[in-house]
């Protein structure tokens, strides 16, 4: 029992006489018992809890129809790990567990929605797309109890009946990891990965350049990586992504509903490229202003905007096009982005041109930083807003929301916090900053968080930032703005501590959440680490 809910204990009792007499009907609990809503985020677009509970049997039966494979999968896995046998069919209307995947769906319930049904007799999910599918998956995991997420359970479990019809406000709903300033390599961001997943996030954007660091490899400029690797910021980690990983780390996330976007941040920003080809950079480095440093040398501090490619050496445009046409052979995902940030030329709208339709000639859309649309880009090049100050030129380009006053997670989670960037606001990006985003833009496709990593130096730090403001975020680009509410978030966040806590996440235990007991080791004072770091 010692994983039921509490407020279940009664109704387990009634459940083991009944079917110790053998009878195969299970009666419904009285309500009274079922205080206890799962706390699911992000919060389903339409849910509704009944008064009744689905007790799952010791054996049981997935059988999905259409492309229900993969999401089989996944329930035998979150039925195993609960202690339950289960076996799987491909067919028909059979088995106490229905996963139902039909194209003409996708009118109800959209590309990633998914219709989820708990009755006394079992549980059916239903959804357009395998997307769909996985999210209907997610919710039911969260339907479990926390420990499931990393011990095996004893296969007592009641689910609350439910009936929950569900589709995402926002197409994009993404996270940046800055592995440039400081090196993130496989593990963490496939741990990453798993995390955004959960809740139901679907872009993984990668910084994966700056001045401090180049971290991924490309065949035709192998110097990138010999050199231009081995940077990072002071006392950060250094290293790159071989091509071999990328395309792994890809098939991670896709196989999770995450597509992986790539960032190459040119003009600017560009000093661990300039640093391993001295002949991208002008014959008397009049681009480097003020000189932070010259190559061969790495540069190892946060200042923004001192570096540019020498923009009128024709040299760095088949640099760009052999970058970029390694980068979009190696992308599985439709989109490259250019940076484009924080630099001033004259010549910086020309090659902002350029760069977009180099992407292009390779097959793929451009995301750039807002400043990009300073330059007449082409109308399907999707503008990121991080400052809100760039008035395009080019009108309806398709906006990502990443405004730094609400989404840059590398500032401060509460004021004061070491090791934090506060150019944006001073006193940090609150919980509640985040999560009171209100949409009136009818370009946006979706939102993103980046943690810059110029201070986030460690693995720790960086889950320390993420979380749980990502799911913050989460929810916001899933749930639709009238059905959201601070005070319901806190609640059930605080809920999801144990959750966290078995990912072994090490978040930020914002103040004024209910978070629950941290778990001590034994002959140990506690396992809780300061919060930030
Ligand atoms: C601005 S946002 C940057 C980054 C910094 C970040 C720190 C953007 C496009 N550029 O280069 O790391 O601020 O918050």
């Amino acid at each position: 029992m010692k994983y039921i809910f509490k407020g279940f204990s009664f109704i387990l009792l009634a459940i083991v006489v009944l079917s110790c007499g053998g009878t195969e009907i299970i009666e419904t609990p009285q309500p009274v018992a079922l205080a206890e809503e799962p706390a699911l985020i992000p919060l389903p677009a339409q849910v509704t809890w009944k008064n009744g509970v689905y007790v799952i049997p010791s054996q049981n039966t997935i059988c999905y129809q259409g492309e229900g494979l993969e999401a089989s999968q996944w329930l035998n896995e979150l039925l195993s790990k609960a202690g339950f046998a289960v076996s799987t069919q491909n067919f028909g209307n059979c088995g106490n567990w229905k996963i139902e995947q039909d194209a003409s769906l996708a009118n109800a319930l959209g590309e990633e929605g998914y219709q989820l049904d708990i009755t006394a007799e079992g549980v059916h999910l239903k959804a357009a797309s395998k997307a769909g599918l996985f999210y209907g998956i997610q919710t039911l995991r969260q339907m479990f109890p926390a420990a499931i997420e990393n011990e095996k359970l004893n296969g007592q479990i009641v689910l609350r009946q439910t009936s929950i019809i569900d589709q995402p406000e926002f197409s994009w709903r993404g996270t940046m990891v800055d592995v440039a300033r400081s090196f993130f390599g496989l593990d963490y961001l496939k741990r990453h990965v798993d995390r955004m997943a959960l809740y139901k996030m679907n872009r993984l954007h990668l910084h994966l350049t700056d001045d401090q660091g180049w971290r991924i490899e490309i065949k035709d400029w192998p110097k990138l990586t010999e050199i231009g690797s081995k940077g990072s910021v002071r006392r950060g980690r250094s290293g790159f992504l071989t091509q071999e990983e990328y395309k792994e780390l890809q098939d991670y996330a896709l196989a999770r509903n995450i597509i992986v976007i790539p960032e190459i941040d040119m003009p600017g920003h560009i000093y661990a490229a300039l640093a391993s080809y001295p002949e991208l950079n002008c014959e008397e480095y009049s681009n480097l202003t003020p000189k932070r440093a010259t190559p061969p040398e790495m540069f190892q501090d946060y200042n923004v905007g001192w570096s540019k490619f020498c923009l009128e050496n024709p040299e760095i445009y088949q640099f760009v096009s052999d970058v970029i046409g390694e980068m979009a052979e190696i992308t599985k995902g439709p989109w490259i982005h250019i940076g484009g940030d924080e630099i001033e030329d004259p010549r910086y709208k020309e090659f902002v041109v350029k760069a977009d339709s180099i992407v292009q000639t390779y097959g793929k859309t451009t995301i750039g930083w807002e400043e990009v649309t300073k330059a007449k880009v082409s109308s399907n090049l999707i503008s990121q807003v991080w400052r809100g100050t760039v008035e395009s030129v080019v009108k309806e380009l398709k906006v990502i929301h990443s405004l730094c006053s609400q989404f840059y997670f590398d500032h401060a989670n509460v004021p004061g916090q070491e090791n934090t960037n506060n150019w944006c606001k001073k006193d940090g990006v609150s919980l509640e900053d985040n999560y009171s985003f209100i949409n009136d833009n009818p370009n946006v496709i979706g939102v993103e968080a980046p943690v810059w990593s110029e201070f986030v130096l460690s693995d720790e730090m960086m889950d320390n930032r993420f979380w749980p403001r990502a799911m913050a975020a989460a929810e916001v680009g899933w749930t639709p703005g009238e059905k959201r509410n601070f005070e319901s978030f806190k609640q059930r966040l605080g809920k999801h501590g144990d959750r966290l806590r078995a990912l072994d996440i090490n978040f930020f235990r914002t103040p004024g959440i209910d978070w629950g007991p941290e778990k001590t080791i034994p002959g140990v004072f506690s396992s809780f680490r300061p919060s930030s770091e």
